[in-house]
């Protein structure tokens, strides 16, 4: 039942209206009868006046459209071009071009909506009140003045055809949500990022290991062209020949890896001994296994330590190891996240000695006291084989991928290594009982830190590899309730972008939890950059491939075109940011991580690909750099 005040206001309403019905009709009336007794003279200039007035109305006419269309932007906000927007079914909306907003308010993302749909759930699509600020957003960052190419801070640009060209690649997808066209314009959209990418590589920095963006130079780090063999097999899968081409002469010609340089063991297992490796497997050019023998072998020297635990640093050239200056320990996460590599070498060399060396590792690590639950600190000393700084539990930095490549070396081979997967069922539930919890005020489940006994709700990016990793062992036939928390936590990765100015996430979030909260994240201002990192992307594309919810693939598309928005320097290349909270000034660092062409844009490209069989997730595991690697056949 209606409130009293309410019904009072209905039927007040209809009987004005009836009376405002009955002077129209009586007043028509009234004017037909004078415009009879009119002479005749009297109604031809009458008649004549009104031709005249509506002569000079049509010689306006442009202005006055064009007055009134403007008249309708600034009251209602659509603008003309896409009138249907109005007209379509709700379950649509959410993936549609929003009316441009005539106010600038960047704050307008976030929490009060992000409320209502946690809290109602009643949203068809789920998303419509988030996604609708963000494109308000991005139309607020299209500037006043339609029709201009660029906005530009400080060296790095917003490129305005892109925004306009998204919007109406997203309308279309409200027809034809499978559309085959659609999915290829978003994969053309990667390519051409990615050539965008390679364009700022190969004008500024070609051979060497970083792409300086905004400064048009390099940066090194082992001197090792990092970004060039990064990028082998994702120009493979993206199917670019040409670049692929030229980078394979660069492998052939200029590769060396007989260099008086020190370099990080784990970093370089990754990126080149698993670049290489992968690229050997799609290509079938010996080029790359040839290369990636060469550089296993000039690793080996990490392990000859006291407890076989390796050294983080190897000289490639010497043949000699040594910790970090300051320390003899190594961190976790380094340690144990280089198995995949070293194990597949091994099988493809046939020779055990590296298959051997990074198993002692985990048999050391299995048997270690000093964890909890299943989780292990952060550091593991060379010499004595310890855990060191005891009492800090993380799934973030120095601790991430242990977890990860406990789960994925327990499939590479063949689900038959029985500790590896106790260890990854005990440490999920060592996380569930330990560092998982909820923010305030929206319920967000996130992983937080644990330090001696106290939880911190600290969650670093990085933690974001979680929710594809647990989709991959629900896939492989581990609990149910992982994929239900996979769910959950890809949820609020998305948000830590979502609830951000630019639509980036920052480096590490802290989550609230106190009641009377208004905001679930919170950004200090030494974690506000962003560094073009995978790990969100990554479980978006994990989650897609296991659900098929396309929701995953329109929240990276959304990251994608923010990624657009505040990081690609008009010259070529990409840049981290230092702000992801200030789109007017995100502040651009100057760097382009390998990794952003050897995983993010990879991932972005498998994520939007509708075809299961680009890298089988059943014939292939991803390293931790989104390198792919056959998972072994049974008899093997
Ligand atoms: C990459 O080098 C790897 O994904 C690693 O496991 C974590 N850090 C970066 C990307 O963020």
């Amino acid at each position: 039942m209606l409130p009293p005040s309410r019904r009072d206001f209905v039927s007040l309403t209809l009987s004005e209206s009836g009376s405002y019905t009955d002077s129209k009709q009586w007043h028509r009336q009234s004017c037909w009868r004078k415009w009879k007794q009119l002479s005749r003279l009297q109604r031809s200039l009458i008649l004549f006046t009104l031709m005249l007035l509506l002569v000079c109305g049509i010689a306006t006419s442009p202005t006055l459209i064009g007055h009134w269309r403007d008249g309708v932007v600034g009251e209602h906000g659509f603008d003309g071009k896409q009138p249907f927007v109005v007209n379509l079914k709700n379950e649509y909306k959410s993936i549609l071009p929003e009316p441009p907003s005539e106010k600038k308010d960047y704050r307008r993302r976030g929490l009060p909506v992000l409320q209502n749909r946690l809290q109602t759930k009643t949203n068809v699509s789920g998303l419509l009140g988030v996604e609708n600020q963000r494109l308000d957003l991005n139309n607020a960052n299209k500037g006043s003045e339609e029709g201009k190419p660029i906005i530009s801070w400080r060296g790095a640009v917003i490129e305005e055809e892109q925004a306009s060209d998204t919007d109406t690649k997203d309308t279309e997808i409200q027809d034809d949500p499978a559309s085959l066209a659609h999915a290829e314009s978003r994969l053309e959209a990667v390519r051409e990022a990615f050539r965008h990418a390679w364009k700022g590589y190969k004008n500024f920095a070609w051979g060497h290991d970083e792409l300086k963006p905004i400064s048009k130079s390099h940066g090194e780090w082992f001197g090792l062209g990092l970004t060039l063999i990064d990028a082998l097999d994702t120009m493979w899968i993206l199917g670019l020949k040409e670049e692929f081409a030229e980078a394979r002469e660069w492998v052939a010609r200029a590769l060396s890896f007989d260099k008086n340089v020190d370099v990080n063991l784990f970093e370089s297992t990754i990126r080149i001994l698993g670049g290489l490796l992968s690229t050997y497997h799609l290509t079938g050019d010996s080029l790359f296994l040839e290369k990636a023998k060469d550089i296993g072998s000039r690793l080996m020297p990490a392990f000859n330590t006291a407890s076989k635990i390796p050294y983080s640093d190897v000289n490639i050239g010497k043949g000699t190891a040594h910790p970090p200056q300051w320390t003899s320990d190594s961190t976790v996460a380094e340690v144990t996240s280089i198995q995949l590599e070293f194990r597949e070498l091994s099988r493809l060399t046939g020779d055990p000695k590296y298959k051997l060396a990074v198993m002692e590792v985990m048999k050391q690590v299995h048997k270690l006291d000093g964890k909890q639950d299943g989780l292990v600190p952060m550091f593991i000393n060379t010499n004595n084989g310890l855990f060191t700084h005891q009492g800090i539990y993380t799934l973030g930095a120095r601790a991430d991928s242990y977890y990860e490549y406990l789960l994925k070396q327990w499939i590479q081979g063949g689900k038959t290594e029985n500790e590896l997967l106790d260890d990854y069922l005990l440490a999920v539930e060592g996380v569930k009982k330990n560092l998982l919890k909820k923010s305030t005020p929206s319920g967000l489940t996130f992983v937080g830190e644990l330090s001696h006994g106290y939880f911190s709700p600290k969650m670093d990016h990085l933690v974001c590899f979680l929710p594809g990793t647990l989709a991959l062992g629900a896939h492989f036939g581990l609990p149910a309730d992982h994929m239900e928390l996979a769910k959950q936590l890809m949820e609020t990765c998305y948000q830590m972008y979502a609830q951000m100015e630019t639509g980036l996430s920052p480096e590490i979030a802290h989550f609230n939890m106190h009641e009377g909260s208004t905001q679930d994240v919170e950004v200090k201002i030494a974690d506000r950059h962003n560094l073009l990192r995978p790990e969100t992307v990554e479980s978006l594309f994990y989650m897609y491939r296991f659900t098929k919810d396309k929701k995953y693939q329109q929240w990276g598309w959304e990251i994608l075109q923010n990624f657009n928005k505040y990081t690609r320097v008009p010259t070529g290349g990409y840049t981290s940011i230092n702000n992801v909270r200030d789109p007017a000034n995100p502040n651009p660092r100057d760097k382009m991580e390998s990794f952003f062409l050897g995983e993010t844009l990879k991932y972005f490209y498998l994520l939007f690909s509708n075809d299961p069989n680009l890298i089988s997730l059943d014939k292939y595991i991803f390293n931790t750099e989104a390198h792919p690697l056959p998972i072994w056949p049974q008899s093997e």
